[in-house]
């Protein structure tokens, strides 16, 4: 609210505002999935700012709803409206935001990306102008930046599977930990609260076995920002067909219940859902094999407006460890890398590198990313990019 205040009637260009309500949009990180992170900014006739708003959680009003809220008609005559996302053209679980729009005395809405959703697509711009509104894409610099604050939501819908993301702490020289299995510390606290928030931002975590036996993970949000949050699913990978651990040696049980807990096996591309048999003291495959790509995709699918579940996997965080991260890589599968990189070498011949298993043909090959940024997290460094 004080930053509210503190904007109220400062000139702004189109840049500034679209800028404004990108960052707003990242404020609904963790708490809007599987529908898309989206911010507003109205600026007045004279392109003063008026308000702001974000979708803050999943269900709740839209962006241009909180960002409408509190201001009159009249201060709304000629006003500018920079939202994210197209506005939406259906009735969903609130009222379609360009219908709403389109009975003010709005003069112009600029869009940072027209809604992949079959149900928007295009129809959100069009009500507006059958009203008499300028209605437009942006097209500036910050496309990128538009693109990545709804990252899932757009993979979802253009690609119908869920955004797959890969977490990685290791040191300069990329190892993940040493060969024995020792890998706690390798970054910082900053790093690790971090990566709970990370975790937050996703709706699954999928690690492989080994990380499971050796690190004995809870895989849960331990973070101030988001006290009580859901958990996340977590998908186990394991492909050996057997657990070593009962589930009570598991951390994981504890934090999590067994309805949040995949166990899938990698085999010809099909993965099989696990159960512990406690009269056996055994895990073993359930009754119904599951086709992993399969239940993700009817997870998805889920997430037309009249489907009955309520929450899909929109977004998946690998947690590794080498095998599975070097197995997605060589699949092609990752949308994006978080790498924490701590100031430490633990050098080749003693560590196990993250990467250990990707394998290239030639410097043809070799795997790039793109959009790279960093930031710093206490002595480490978080640098990000897209496959
Ligand atoms: C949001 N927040 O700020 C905007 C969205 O089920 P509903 O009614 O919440 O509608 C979800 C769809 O609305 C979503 O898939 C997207 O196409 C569109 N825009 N959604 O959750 C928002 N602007
Ligand atoms: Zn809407």
């Amino acid at each position: 609210m004080d930053e509210m205040i503190s904007l109220k009637g400062k000139v702004m260009s189109e840049e500034q505002a679209m800028k404004l309500a990108c960052a707003e949009a990242r404020r609904g990180a963790g708490f809007v999935s599987p529908n898309p992170q989206v911010g507003c900014v109205i600026l007045s006739s004279k392109n003063q700012f008026l308000s702001k708003g974000h979708h803050e959680k999943y269900g709740g009003s839209h962006a241009e709803v909180n960002a409408l809220k509190d201001l009159m008609p009249d201060q709304l005559q000629g006003a500018k409206i920079f939202v994210t996302l197209e506005p939406c053209a259906h009735e969903g679980k609130t009222p379609s935001c360009a219908k709403n729009i389109a009975k003010l005395p709005v003069a112009e809405v600029v869009f940072g990306l027209t809604d992949p959703n079959p149900l928007v697509a295009g129809q959100g711009a069009e009500i507006l102008r059958s009203a008499g509104l300028v209605a437009r894409e942006y097209q500036g610099d910050l496309k990128f930046e538009l693109e990545q604050v709804c990252e899932h939501f757009l993979i979802n819908f253009r690609e119908q599977r869920p955004f797959l993301s890969a977490k990685v702490a290791s040191s300069l020289d990329g190892q993940l930990a040493l060969k024995t299995g020792e890998s706690k510390w390798i970054t910082g606290p900053e790093a690790r609260l971090k990566a709970h928030e990370l975790r937050a931002h996703h709706d699954a975590i999928l690690v492989g076995q080994r990380t499971l036996e050796i690190d004995n993970p809870s895989l849960d949000v331990r973070h101030s920002q988001f006290p009580g949050h859901r958990n996340q699913v977590i998908v186990l990978l394991s492909s050996q067909r057997e657990f070593l651990k009962k589930p009570e040696d598991m951390q994981i049980f504890s934090s999590h219940s067994p309805e949040e807990i995949f166990f899938l096996k990698p085999h010809d591309n099909h993965y099989e859902r696990w159960t512990w048999f406690p009269g056996q003291q055994k895990w073993a495959p359930t009754q119904e094999p599951q086709i992993f790509e399969k239940s993700l995709k009817a997870r998805l699918d889920s997430n037309s407006s009249n489907a009955k579940q309520s929450k899909t996997w929109s977004s998946v965080l690998i947690e590794g460890g080498a095998q599975v991260l070097s197995s997605f890589v060589n699949e092609m599968r990752l949308d994006r890398l978080y790498l924490f990189q701590a100031p430490i070498l633990l050098g080749g011949a003693s560590g196990k590198a993250w990467a250990e298993q990707v394998k290239i043909k030639d410097m043809d090959h070799k795997v790039r990313l793109r959009q790279i940024q960093w930031e710093s997290c206490g002595s480490d460094l978080l640098i990000t990019g897209r496959f």
